[in-house]
């Protein structure tokens, strides 16, 4: 077996002992994917050094290499805060609006990923698989090249790739989407963003695409597929039974005197619809009044990425629609929302999401959305929640027997929550049953064995048939 090598912009340290308890389930199938191999895992160390120089800190636990580097204040500010969150993230998820184009975050995000090439250099040995990881890292599969790495190297892209005449909006797009194409395999999460990268490099490259996903421009030839990411289904059951989920359950259970729980777990993004989602539960509320002190949202929303001035203005625009929300509707024994600014330990949101009878999972776009296939692996398989998804999650592609929303509409999100609330035991199992079985074999250990085979050219990657959600008969609108 080949060893593996992983690199992504942040590590996350394997923990012997934890059984995962404090990890996510990528976390857990890299790191199972690692130790199986002796492998590596290599990125930013997520600390700050006045001057660059490449000293790697390196440990080894659990079978597995760590191999970290510090970066300067500059290369954070213009390659992690500037291109990587500031340019690319707001314009793969289609808010061209917000995405900013400053030629210092550009040149910064190209020093960085050669400087990370260079870094893992020495670590590189003859026979390893490479696989780098999301959007802080499209050109460092080049870089590599240029340094005489010949090996098999990957790449996975976590978000979503956005639609061709967008890309164009990117100045040098064209260069960075060439940098690509030194990997042999680029994985996408849905058909859909694969099709989105076919349609720029037929439009924009000349190049061609094959039956099984092979696109050729000029003498370079890669291979592509989607692999839709899962979660690590098995853990729930462990974290279930932990102090920590038990004891959220208790919580929840005496505070909310017999009430409904609607729960929304999100990284505090713009992505997320969080200011549409408030919005249409509040006009739910107004078209529902019956529902009026006997249910409440549960919003956990851990802030992320406060360097970035959009994330400010999110967390305060969202401050002032919870406090007018319950200021509007609340009375002294009953509060609408319970609107929480801080993160969970993963047991205690695994508590969380069972004790819930309802989740309101409303992304506006989502490369994948895995806190929607957590909370079905954290039901009660007697007496499951309803999820309500978001039909522009990646995750719609493969969850059609969830309430498929469009979260831009409050009727849509009220319609919704109505049904939900209301949906006799035996729907809520029919339905729960049919997404459990797609999470339970989905899963990301899956996802991983499947890309690893492809790189390593063992077998064609898995492209998914599937019923596009906005023809799905469970929309709702
Ligand atoms: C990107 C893509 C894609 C959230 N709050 C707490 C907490 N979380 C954990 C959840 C879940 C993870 O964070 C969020 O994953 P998502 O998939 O929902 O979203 P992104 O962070 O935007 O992830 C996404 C993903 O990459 C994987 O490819 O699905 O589309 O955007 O695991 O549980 N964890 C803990 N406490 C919290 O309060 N412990």
């Amino acid at each position: 077996m080949s060893r593996l090598i992983i690199m992504s912009n942040r590590v996350s340290a394997p923990k012997a002992r934890s059984g995962g308890a404090s990890q996510g389930g990528l976390a857990v199938a890299l790191g199972a994917a690692l130790a199986e191999s002796g492998g590596v895992w290599f990125g930013w160390s997520g600390e700050v050094t006045d001057k660059f120089t490449g000293r790697m800190n390196i440990s080894r636990e659990a079978g597995i290499t760590t191999a970290t580097v510090d970066l300067e204040p500059q290369d954070i500010d213009e390659y992690y805060n500037g291109y990587a969150n500031r340019t690319l993230w707001p314009l793969f998820h289609y808010r061209v609006d917000l995405a900013e184009f400053d030629r210092n975050f550009g040149a910064g995000y190209e020093r960085v990923n050669q400087r990370l090439a260079s870094t893992a250099l020495p670590l590189i040995e003859p026979d390893d698989l490479i696989w780098v990881q999301d959007y802080h890292l499209l050109p460092l599969g080049d870089q590599l090249r240029q340094m005489g790495v010949v090996n098999r190297i990957g790449f996975f892209l976590h978000t979503p790739w956005p639609p061709h005449r967008l890309m164009t909006a990117l100045p040098y797009h064209r260069r960075l989407v060439e940098s690509m194409l030194a990997y042999d395999l680029i994985g996408f999460q849905t058909e859909d963003w694969l099709e989105s990268f076919h349609h720029y490099v037929e439009c924009e490259m000349d190049g061609t695409v094959d039956a099984d996903g092979i696109v050729t421009v000029s003498d370079r030839v890669v291979l592509t597929g989607a692999f839709p990411i899962g979660i690590d289904a098995a853990e729930f059951d462990d974290l279930i039974t932990r102090a920590d989920a038990i004891e959220a359950q208790r919580t929840i259970r005496d505070s909310a005197n017999g009430r409904k729980v609607i729960i929304g777990v999100d990284r505090l993004d713009y992505t997320k619809g969080l200011i549409h989602r408030f919005e249409g539960y509040g006009h739910f509320l107004e078209e529902h009044p019956d529902w009026q002190h006997r249910a409440f949202l549960l919003q956990i929303a851990p802030p992320s990425r406060g360097e970035v001035h959009t994330y400010e203005m999110i967390r305060s625009e969202l401050d002032g629609l919870s406090g007018r929300i319950n200021g509007q509707f609340a009375h002294v024994d009953w509060v609408p929302i319970r609107y929480v600014n801080q993160s969970y330990p993963r047991a205690g949101l695994a508590g969380l999401y069972r004790s819930s009878d309802v989740a309101l999972i409303t992304p506006l776009i989502d490369g994948m959305n895995l806190v929607a296939k957590e909370y079905v692996a954290a039901q009660d398989p007697d007496d499951p929640g309803v999820l309500i998804l978001s039909k522009f999650a990646g995750a719609a592609l493969q969850m059609t027997e969830a309430l498929l929303v469009n979260p831009y509409s409050k009727d849509a999100i009220s319609d919704a929550l109505a049904t939900a609330l209301a949906m006799p035991l035996d729907e809520r199992q029919r339905r729960w049953r049919a997404l459990m079985a797609g999470v339970s074999n989905d899963n990301v250990h899956r996802w991983r064995e499947d890309f690893l085979a492809a790189l390593a050219g063992k077998e064609s990657p898995r492209t998914m048939i599937v019923k596009h959600p906005l023809i799905g008969k469970h929309s709702l609108d």
